[in-house]
């Protein structure tokens, strides 16, 4: 009976100091989506006078002035082929969520497919239809943040968590639509705090995300953040 109340303390004390360091150490990813590792074509680096040229609204001012799209007119079908690739060094394991700053026109603009792995299979979407990895975007031809979501079979749309290691990772983002843009993304282990703490990258995230590096902590809304911004060259 002893030996059991140890127990039980043991892992209520462990449950509480664990709880406590992870409030004290939420992860925030902020990534310049034309920043990635490897962009495949058609998907290319846009800036707003681009989607103008294309027939279609230009979007504000995107963060550091560009974004990643595959180049089309508003309405017009196209995409399938094409995407942007991120090389992320995820510093704890933990359940991850992402929130990705976008402008989608219309109907016919607004999707992409993605997979993370090793969370999700080594598998491309473009290329199986699986709409496990099929992501349906808000419209608006503002930039404006939508969470990633799997848009399933029965219609069903489920906010997408990743569980993952600590280490490489590897995130990818297919073309499913052209013309749907994508400006920055937003990841974090705080699934539940949402937008709160969501911002576009600054000087030092670019910085870090270029040269890859080992985070920086910054103090927000009271509590400490390890922003990451570790990224590899995929050659
Ligand atoms: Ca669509
Ligand atoms: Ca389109
Ligand atoms: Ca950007």
């Amino acid at each position: 009976m002893k030996y059991i109340c140890l127990v039980a303390v043991l892992t209520i004390s462990l449950t509480l100091i664990y709880g406590v360091a992870m409030a004290a150490n939420d992860v925030e990813i902020v990534l310049e989506a034309e920043l990635a590792n490897e962009i495949k074509g058609p998907m290319v680096i846009a800036v707003p006078g681009d989607a103008k040229d294309a027939g279609g609204i230009a979007p504000d001012e995107p963060s550091n002035g560009k974004y990643v799209w595959a180049p089309g007119a508003p309405i017009a079908g196209g995409g399938g082929s094409g995407f942007v690739r991120f090389i992320i060094d995820i510093p704890e394991d933990d359940t991850y969520a992402i929130w990705a700053r976008v402008v989608a026109w219309d109907g016919n603009s607004d999707s992409c497919w993605v997979t993370w792995e090793p969370a999700d299979p080594k598998e491309d979407p473009q290329q199986t239809g699986n709409n496990d990895f099929r992501w349906s975007i808000g419209n608006g031809a503002v930039w404006h943040w939508d969470r990633i979501e799997a848009w399933l079979d029965n219609d069903a749309h489920i906010d997408r968590e990743w569980e993952l290691p600590k280490g490489e990772t590897i995130l990818t983002l297919w073309t499913r639509e052209d013309a749907t843009m994508i400006d920055s993304l937003y990841i974090t282990n705080d699934i539940a705090g949402g937008l709160a703490n969501a911002r576009v990258p600054d000087d030092d995230d670019r910085k870090l995300q270029i040269q890859g590096g080992v985070g920086r902590a910054v103090e927000a809304a009271g509590k400490l953040s390890i922003t990451w911004g570790s990224v590899k060259s995929l050659y």
